[in-house]
């Protein structure tokens, strides 16, 4: 806490000297004197009843899943008490919003830990509006009771100075995978992203790397046995009650550490407003949800089908594992049903303009995907631009300058879909498959096997930004780069 506090004296010693703005006075004292924290949060083991004769001892924040979900309102600085109850230092992560290293969660770009047994205070200064999210983000490796695999994950609402309010109520859904175990290959959906132009010279590529690994095993996958929405699985939690005619907006977080995950809900459709938290320009009406690990949806859905439903993932599986909630209208009672729903394609640029950006990016970078089969004691090595990523050798891979707009063409030589994480910014994805686009405004993308996608965005955040895929699986073994403003 003393280190906490000479650290915000110094950074306001600092701005006192640039004559910068100075945090308003309220904000001031409560940092610099040891005001009661708006948040507390504990990390330690929790026990997750997932259906009444299914418990889970696993790391959670509070002793419960998914954890508390925290209000912030924009702009308006925060006291935030991290608790580590464990033997292992932990990083918190503030996914999606634009804070300074030094609270942003992690130890790639020099976050200070969360000492084992001990504890942090922090304050942010919430932003931008809207549904984020915080987890861990420590590595596993081939530990899976460790990082993203354990039940660090909690919604995070930042509330904007103004709310438009066309919806009756808002329902905040978090999808996660339990009991993990590693196996040869995998049975992800593929086929869902449209449009599904590949790049020629990307599976070229892939082809080539393949080849050299001829002979070898495939890579280890992560399988799961129990699925939850709202840690609870389908049919045990309670179930969500709506009237006839309510529209109700629902904000799902895909809190999975690997896996990409599908949502429909029979007799109705959404209304996508909102893709990692941030409006979109076209809200579109689709019957399918598919949300990449890390990834949010915000969609209102206009309850007009009385009956008893379930919201769920289209993959039978997984559903039946426990991938699904009860949707119940008011006075309607009996068992609830699932009808698949006819197939789909989810197109990012759907939601969004029309054309391309607006602004010409002052560069453009090339980052290329590679897969290593099974290179990394049975796991698949990841590569960006022919670097793995290592925490012995931390140079960033590129060096930006405060300010200017860079284009980041994401090239996947893999057959595999990879959801693309840029912490500390919002990017503008301008070209999805070949498709130009313009006013989608993310921090995840899914990039589709030998794809290329596009996406811009401004380096305003001086120090290091981690950029990584998303799955846990494949930031632990390479797929991670450091980017260094100033
Ligand atoms: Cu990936």
């Amino acid at each position: 806490m003393k280190d906490f506090d000479r650290r915000q004296f110094l950074s306001i010693a600092a701005a006192t000297t640039l004559g910068l703005a100075l945090p308003s006075r309220r904000a001031l004292t409560r940092s610099l004197f040891d005001a009661p924290a708006d948040h507390k949060i504990r990390i330690g083991t929790g026990l997750v009843e997932v259906a009444p004769d299914r418990i889970l001892s696993t790391t959670t924040y509070n002793g419960q899943f998914p954890g508390p979900l925290l209000r912030f309102k924009e702009g308006q600085p925060a006291v935030v008490e991290i608790y580590n109850d464990t033997n292992t230092p932990e990083q918190l992560h503030w996914h999606g919003q634009r804070v300074p290293v030094d609270v942003d969660g992690s130890a790639e770009e020099g976050t200070p830990y969360i000492p084992a047994r001990g504890t942090r205070r922090i304050e942010i200064t919430p932003g931008p509006a809207g549904f984020r999210f915080y987890h861990t983000h420590n590595l596993a490796g081939a530990d899976l009771a460790m990082g993203q695999y354990s039940g660090q994950v909690g919604p995070v609402y930042i509330e904007p100075r103004h709310e438009p309010g066309a919806y009756d109520r808002e329902v905040f859904l978090t999808l996660k995978e339990f009991e993990p175990s590693l196996a040869r290959g995998g049975d992800m959906a593929m086929d869902f992203l449209s449009p599904a132009t590949i790049v020629p010279s990307l599976k070229t590529a892939a082809d080539r790397t393949e080849a050299l690994a001829k002979g070898r095993p495939q890579g280890y996958e992560v399988g799961y046995q129990v699925f939850t929405i709202h840690g609870k699985m389908l049919g045990h939690g309670e179930p969500v009650r709506v009237k006839h005619g309510q529209r109700v907006l629902f904000h799902v977080l895909n809190g999975s550490a690997t896996e990409i995950r599908s949502l429909a809900l029979p007799g109705h459709q959404f209304r996508v407003v909102a893709l990692d938290g941030n409006p979109v320009p076209r809200p579109t009406i689709v019957p399918v949800l598919w949300i990449g690990t890390g990834e949010r949806v915000s969609a209102i859905v206009e309850m007009n089908r009385p009956g008893v439903w379930v919201l769920g993932d289209l993959a039978d599986d997984d559903r039946k594992r426990g991938m699904g909630i009860v949707v119940e209208y008011a006075g309607r009672k009996g068992k609830p049903l699932w009808v698949k729903p006819p197939s789909s394609k989810w197109d990012y640029s759907r939601f969004a303009n029309p054309g391309g950006a607006h602004t010409k990016p002052d560069q453009v970078f090339d980052l290329t995907f590679t897969k290593d089969q099974a290179a990394d004691h049975g796991f698949n090595r990841w590569s960006i631009n022919g670097r793995a990523f290592s925490m012995d050798k931390m140079e960033p891979l590129l060096h930006l300058s405060l300010g200017k707009r860079y284009r980041l063409r994401l090239r996947n030589a893999s057959d595999d879909i990879h959801p693309i994480h840029l912490h500390r910014h919002t990017f503008e994805v301008t070209r999805f498959a070949g498709k130009a686009c313009s006013g989608l405004h993310k921090d995840v993308i899914l990039v589709g096997g030998f794809q290329e996608v596009e996406v811009d965005f401004t380096a305003d955040q001086p120090g290091m930004s981690l950029f990584h895929c998303h799955s846990q699986l494949h930031m632990d073994f390479g797929f991670m780069a450091l980017f260094e403003c100033s």
